[in-house]
């Protein structure tokens, strides 16, 4: 949790591997590849929902195998790893900055936006929309246990936003003052359903029910391939703790507690899909996923 948001997520980790590459002392090339292998294999149990991280990983790893065919020299190796760690990364920010440039044509003048948690490829959008000189207000949710609405909030205002923030139980009483809800994606079924900070569903919910547009920016590496052939993707639980303190769980110990990370929004109460290759609505996704997939 030192690394949150998907796409920074995926970057850290590729970083990871460069750096785990860069200190190996093998002997030949095989070596160094099963040993970068392994290492990537790790990386993808850190965290289990944000599709990103096995993406980044296999992108490099996939990569480098090609470039691996019959050389040995380990230099060459090294140096090949490096070159495609840096271009995920360079890819994953550009995507980012397009991604706010696209979402921002879908902001209008005046607009009152809601967002939930923190992710860049939203904050992007809210930023350009902001940077256009488009009149924006921004209502942005605390985003318990963690409180991630927080840094958005404070990122937001320290760039001259107007911001207010709310608690995640406050979304249905504000909704009607919204336009518009913006939110990132930890990952994206090939059916358009998008996986995000817990929370994220019930807000589109509300949203869908007061005719509030929903918007979800998320780079295109943020697809599951795997759902493709019916893959669910793990929702990450995490500690108790998070929600209450160690003295209160003692204190209550019959008291079960529950702290899922992430839920799924249905492609139904999406209406955008903001990647840095277009805006897709929801049912659009399949065109992209076999764009980059290449399935006929
Ligand atoms: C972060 C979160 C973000 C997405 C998208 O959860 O749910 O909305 O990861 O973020 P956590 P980004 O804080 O638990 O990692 O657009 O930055 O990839």
């Amino acid at each position: 949790m030192k690394i949150r948001g998907a796409g920074r997520i995926a970057r850290a980790a590729v970083k990871a591997l460069e750096d785990y590459g860069d200190s190996l002392e093998v002997s030949g090339g095989r070596d160094f590849v099963e040993r970068v292998r392994e290492a990537g294999e790790y990386l993808k149990g850190a965290r289990p929902t944000a599709v990103s991280l096995p993406n980044a990983i296999n992108y490099v790893v996939l990569n480098l195998e090609k470039e691996a065919k019959g050389v040995e020299d380990v230099a060459s190796l090294k140096a090949a790893l490096k070159k495609y760690c840096e271009s995920f990364v360079e890819r994953s920010e550009s995507a980012v900055e397009k991604i706010g440039l696209l979402g921002a044509r879908l902001i209008e003048d005046g607009d009152t936006i809601l967002t939930h948690c923190n992710s860049e490829a939203a904050i992007s959008v809210i930023l350009t929309a902001h940077r256009q000189q488009k009149n924006i207000k921004v209502f942005c949710t605390e985003t318990r246990p963690k409180g991630q609405g927080y840094l958005t909030s404070s990122k937001l205002a320290k760039n001259g936003v107007d911001v207010t923030l709310i608690v995640d139980s406050a979304v249905n009483f504000f909704i009607k003052k919204v336009d518009q809800v913006v939110v990132g994606a930890d990952a994206i079924y090939v059916n358009g359903a998008v996986v995000n900070k817990i929370g994220t569903s019930q807000v589109a919910l509300v949203a869908n029910q007061a005719k509030s547009r929903f918007m979800v920016a998320a780079e295109s590496y943020k697809i599951a391939p795997k759902t493709f052939v019916g893959e669910l993707i793990p929702i990450e639980e995490r500690s108790p703790e998070e929600v209450v303190s160690g003295e209160w769980a003692q204190e209550n110990k019959e008291v079960k507690i529950r702290n899922p990370s992430f839920d799924v929004t249905p492609p139904k109460y999406i209406d955008s899909i903001v990647t840095e290759v277009g805006i897709f609505p929801p049912e659009g996704i399949i065109l992209l996923y076999r764009e980059t997939y290449g399935l006929s």
